[in-house]
């Protein structure tokens, strides 16, 4: 595995052995050991990191040095002796499964990118602030998931007539403006029941780390990262989307003109799917280059739908003037990104570069995003302005 940059045993020490940190009497909430990841931090409490751009584009599965956290409270600390995970509602059995009753059932590897609604927040701030970490494009990766289905779980429970949600809850605490409230998700129960949702124990062959959610995670590929719930502690089968302030109030697409004061978030339906995208990461931002030929790279993400891939992908060295088609390096999938690199002929001066990304049912990642106050979904162009000498 040419990608993983720090040994076994560190990770280990970075998931399951830092309970002990807990039982020496560390708080919960120290910071994990994040050391061998190298990353931009955006916060330090809650801890938001994400890779300097260029860095996704080393291998088409992201190795775990590069890979983003983010958190909204803190991290725990989970001692796998004493892990349950409850499954409980619209059910004919309600299950409390410890983390080797997890591990003896059948698993399935996933490879599935992870995305913050967030990812890109940086390029709304620009039309208008938005409150949140302002991340630049980073807030992405893509990892290989190992652990039971979701379906297997609920089969196992038995789920009810009237079941139309799945909420996840973590163990994680967040502090809201007006209290406390552990961080929650949730998914349809359609999607709840597809064979790529899961539970996942491992990330590209190793346990969780820590701050990824050891020991156990939900994956909803092709949804929003929210949804994919770290520290797991709670699965409720219900017949209506979860009431936890992650589905209820935030995680949802406002339009333009509301703000944090006047908006209603029960009008809004929760965020789910991703939507088409594409990011340049090579050059970075301010780059000077060489006149003459470029090499640009990036990634493009599709819309999260089943069976929509991405289809192409286009690279302007002049600001949309002219276009070229990106050769496509990862495999198609509708639920994991695609990398790309394009050779362009650049001139002198100051030029802006453009990529854009277009799905399999023909439908072209839109020139702007719709600002909203929460500044989730910016999809549009990725414009990287650089210096040709
Ligand atoms: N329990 C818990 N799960 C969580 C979060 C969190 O703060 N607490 N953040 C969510 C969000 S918004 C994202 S984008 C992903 C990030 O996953 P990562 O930190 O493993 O990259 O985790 C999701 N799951
Ligand atoms: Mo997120």
């Amino acid at each position: 595995m040419p990608f993983m940059t720090i040994t076994r045993r560190e990770l280990l020490q970075a998931a399951g052995a830092s309970w002990m940190l807990g039982q020496l009497g560390c708080p919960s909430f120290i910071a994990p050991d994040v050391s061998s990841k190298d990353l931009l931090v955006r916060q330090t409490d809650p801890f938001n990191a994400e890779p300097r751009l260029d860095r996704l584009l080393d291998s088409w599965v992201t190795p775990y040095s590069s890979f983003y956290v983010r958190s909204h409270g803190n991290q725990p600390a989970v001692n796998p002796d004493q892990y349950a995970l409850v499954v409980e509602g619209l059910v004919e059995r309600t299950l409390r499964l410890r983390l080797e009753d997890l591990e003896r059932m059948a698993k399935v590897t996933v490879t599935a990118t992870m995305q913050c609604a967030g990812n890109r927040r940086s390029e709304h701030s620009r039309t208008k602030s938005t409150g949140g970490v302002q991340w630049d494009a980073g807030a992405i990766g893509t990892a290989e998931w190992r652990g039971p289905r979701l379906a297997d779980l609920l089969g196992r429970a038995g789920v009810k007539a009237g079941a139309k949600h799945v909420w996840f809850e973590g163990k994680d605490s967040v502090t809201l403006k007006d209290r406390q409230t552990l961080f929650g998700g949730g998914v349809p129960i359609e999607k709840a029941l597809k064979p790529e949702t899961m539970l996942a124990l491992e990330m590209n062959g190793l346990p969780l780390a820590r701050e990824h959610g050891y020991p156990v995670r939900t994956v909803v590929p092709g949804y929003i990262g929210a949804r994919s719930v770290k520290w797991l502690g709670r699965i409720v089968v219900a017949d209506r989307p979860s009431e936890n302030n992650f589905v209820a109030r935030d995680y949802k697409l406002f339009p333009p003109e509301a703000t944090a004061e006047t908006v209603k978030p029960e009008a809004y339906d929760p965020i789910y799917e991703f939507v088409l995208a594409s990011a340049i990461c090579r050059p970075l931002v301010g780059a000077t280059v060489p006149a003459g030929k470029l090499e640009v790279g990036g990634y493009a993400v599709p819309p999260g739908a089943e069976g929509v891939s991405i289809a192409s992908v286009q690279v302007s060295g002049d600001g949309g003037g002219t276009w070229t088609t990106a050769q496509l390096l990862g495999k198609e999938s509708s639920f994991s990104w695609q990398l790309w690199k394009a050779t362009l002929d650049v001139q002198p001066g100051s030029r802006t570069l453009i990529a854009k990304a277009v799905d399999s049912r023909g439908q072209v990642q839109p020139e702007k995003a719709p600002w909203n106050f929460k500044g989730y979904l910016y999809n549009g162009w990725h414009r990287v302005p650089i210096t040709v000498s």
